[in-house]
């Protein structure tokens, strides 16, 4: 297959790591907007209210609230044709519970889509990325009351109204898929994806297997609205995956592999197959869960396929196995690979998993992906003359495009999008940093929220720019 010249090329970010403006025209408190800044390996503090001296970087983000034009600019000038973005859904519904929406949140994100269109960049909107009125967790238990997805569909409708005409590609769910009952959850993920700390939970197994459900039924619900809206809207939703790798062909290792790269896509395979997968169901009683699949869920999961599915892909892992001592994975668990280098932060870097993962989930689903988020956190240096050298950045995604154009080229996968996680640097969802910096565009500001906020272009800017130009041809640096 060729490389399509529509090929969506482009950036992600998020509502809550750039914004700022956390108390501005009304927005209600969101869940991570009570979560201070983590250390190098040490996680981010979760607080149940606000209190005074905690540094919360949502607060400030990147203040793309009030720069936004300034970096739309900045991307159109890359070439973008595709930019990924999420609504706050406390901007929206600041108590989540509310009748009415808040206008002054809906007109925030008209302008964002309405510059977007005007620099003919391709608007990707996602409805929930880690962003939860804190009300919904604190008053009625957060995913796991079945109300609370009512009131995300009453969102998700105000806002496939508003934005009906402009906007086309939509995100029911930014990785929703790291909290299975079966495997090591950590208070950070179990509360950026629900409001909810692990180490709280009565009932900890039930409780994620309901999670698990209730938003995977959400998403299915929220797929069904969206078309009913508008035929036209194109509905995905994005998992953070990994593949696993077996520490050796020992079979039961290999099998240990297989089944934890598989984790999370049970979450996949309902809404791409029209049922919620019977093994999971079974699996859930044989360890004593209960799920409750009424009729109309049934309905929601046959009438709520995804069109594309976004994928997330940042590093690969080894398998545990039986008396395992190796290093741990930083990212969903998992060891560290011999073979293969890490970032800073302990993210193992495997360019070739990427198009494992993207072989993999064609064949099994057949639909086309895009790729909603890939890219290095690294620590950048200005030199005296001011230029920023980002070339491990350029190495990281240049072995990366390479893997995704075999994945199109040579392994004929249907893969219509590569959006770099981020394209301007922003605050870390798992550190809280601003020194884990991702972008082609530098913003200077620390971890302790102080600096000028200025933008400066970083070596890859150009770079990326030419790749854009070139369709992905020339990946040269
Ligand atoms: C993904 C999230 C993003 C983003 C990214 C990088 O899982 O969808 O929100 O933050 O990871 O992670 P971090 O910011 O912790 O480096």
């Amino acid at each position: 297959m060729k490389m399509s010249k529509n090929f969506l090329w482009g950036g992600s970010i998020a509502a809550h790591q750039c914004e700022g403006a956390y108390d501005e025209d009304d927005k209600g408190l969101g869940i991570m907007d009570l979560v201070s800044v983590g250390d190098y390996g040490k996680p981010r503090k979760i607080y149940s209210k606000l209190e005074d001296g905690v540094l919360y970087p949502s607060h400030y983000g990147i203040d793309f609230y009030h720069h936004y034009k300034e970096d739309i600019a900045l991307f159109a000038e890359m070439g973008f044709k595709a930019l990924r973005i999420s609504i706050d859904w406390s901007r929206i519904y600041p108590n989540g519970d509310d009748i009415e929406p808040n206008q002054k949140g809906i007109k925030f994100y008209q302008q964002l889509i309405d510059e977007l269109l005007k620099n003919n960049i391709e608007p990707i909107v996602t409805l929930y990325h880690f962003e939860m009125p804190i009300n919904l967790v604190k008053k009625y238990g957060s995913w796991t009351n079945r109300k609370v997805i009512d009131y995300y569909l009453r969102f998700c409708k105000t806002m496939f109204v508003t934005l009906k005409g402009k906007v086309k590609y939509w995100v029911t769910f930014n990785e929703m898929n790291h909290i299975d009952p079966q495997t090591k959850a950590t208070d950070i993920f179990t509360y950026i994806i629900a409001g909810l700390k692990y180490t709280d939970l009565d009932n900890k197994k039930q409780t994620l297997a309901t999670i698990g459900y209730n938003m995977t039924l959400a998403s299915c619900l929220a797929v069904r609205l969206g078309h009913e809206i508008d035929d036209n809207n194109q509905m995905g939703c994005v998992f953070g995956i990994e593949p696993v790798s077996p520490v050796n062909c020992d079979p039961q290792n290999v099998f240990k592999a297989f089944m934890q790269t598989d984790r999370d896509f049970y979450q996949i395979d309902a809404m791409c197959n029209g049922e919620f997968p019977k093994y999971k169901i079974e699996e859930y009683k044989r360890i004593g869960l209960n799920i409750d699949v009424t009729d109309s869920d049934k309905n929601a999961f046959k009438e709520g396929k995804l069109d594309y599915l976004g994928m997330n892909y940042y590093a690969s892992s080894v398998a545990e196995y039986e008396g395992s001592n190796g290093k741990e994975s930083a990212l969903f668990g998992g060891l560290q690979n011999p073979y293969l280098e890490t970032s800073k932060w302990g993210w193992t870097i495997d360019p070739v998993g990427i198009r494992y993962l993207l072989n993999y989930t064609y064949r099994k689903y057949g639909l086309p992906i895009m790729i909603t988020e890939n890219g290095l956190g690294a620590k950048d240096k200005i030199l005296e003359s001011g230029e920023i050298n980002d070339d491990y950045r350029i190495d990281y995604l240049k072995e990366h495009i390479e893997e995704v154009k075999k994945s199109i080229e040579l392994d004929d996968v249907d893969c219509f999008g590569y959006l770099t996680w981020a394209p301007i640097d922003l605050i870390s969802a798992t550190t809280g940093q601003m020194s884990k910096r991702y972008g082609f565009i530098y913003v200077d500001m620390d971890d302790n929220g102080d600096g000028s906020k200025k933008r400066l272009k970083k070596k890859s800017f150009d770079w990326y720019k030419r790749v854009i130009a070139t369709n992905g041809k020339n990946l040269d640096i």
